[in-house]
């Protein structure tokens, strides 16, 4: 398998977290998301969206949506299993992983452009942005790139945007009520979908971190497992200082 991703990307680390786990081999192409090589029609030819990962299978095909993609390597490789065995359970644990896709990301996404992409992008001139907006499948995405660009997000838009990533907390702080796991005993997709979520917690709030006592001891039990090492979460500052940033590019 090839997994076109970005080291700095939630999305990208929840797919190689679930990779390492599965002990599954692939080959690594990173996207630089400041040139956005995600909007080039090769890449959209992968994913439609025009975001990362994407991931090519053995057989050609292509699979994006990093939640979707998990699953399907949890399908096609049953062991570690990575979700509950009850149907109910599975289900619940699909509705987490959509809450974190729906109401963290975008938060995340207003925190890590604004140091990732925002140096790069407000030095285009209108013409090359227009030329780069025109290549954005979604509108969504072609708002978020004109707002970086053009219209940085303010210090308090940032700061709401970091009060709603919290919110992640307290809910896993309920779930981890019954165990070390998200779903109990078993660690599973809900706990490979928070982990890049609460990394960026540990860096941006690690006092918010420290009151969630279960989800600090959480953090350190998903960072001992040998997968996390291997998916290469690196802190986000130094790696946008290791790269030369402003222009490295990942969300
Ligand atoms: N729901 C998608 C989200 C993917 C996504 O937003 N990827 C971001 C990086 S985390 C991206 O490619 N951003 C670049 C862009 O929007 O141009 C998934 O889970 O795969």
């Amino acid at each position: 398998m090839k997994l076109f991703h970005g080291w700095l990307s939630s999305a990208s680390r929840r797919v190689r977290l679930c990779l390492a786990e599965k002990g599954i081999d692939y080959d690594s192409v990173p996207v630089d998301l400041a040139a956005q090589e995600q909007h080039t029609p090769a890449f959209l030819a992968m994913n439609p969206n025009g975001v990362v990962p994407a991931l090519v299978l053995d057989d050609g095909r292509f699979l994006h949506e990093s939640g979707t993609i998990c699953e399907y390597l949890d399908e096609i490789r049953p062991l570690p299993r990575l979700r509950p065995d009850d149907p109910y359970q599975r289900a619940v644990m699909r509705n987490f992983v959509r809450w974190t896709d729906e109401k963290a990301l975008p938060n995340l996404l207003v925190l890590n452009w604004s140091l990732a992409l925002q140096p790069v992008a407000a030095q285009w001139s209108d013409a090359t942005l227009a030329e780069r907006l025109a290549r954005i499948p979604t509108a969504e995405r072609r708002d978020a790139w004109l707002r970086i660009a053009r219209q940085p997000y303010t210090e308090a838009e940032k700061r709401r945007a970091l009060e709603a990533l919290l919110l992640l907390l307290p809910k896993m702080e309920a779930m981890l009520a019954d165990g070390d796991w998200l779903f109990g005993a078993r660690y599973t997709l809900a706990d490979i979908a928070a982990t890049p979520f609460i990394a960026r917690i540990a860096e941006l709030a690690p006092a918010a971190l420290t009151s969630a006592p279960a989800v600090a001891a959480w953090w350190q039990r998903a960072q001992a497992r040998p997968a996390f090492a291997q998916a290469r979460l690196e802190r986000f500052d130094i790696a946008l200082a290791r790269r030369g940033a402003p222009g490295a590019g990942d969300q």
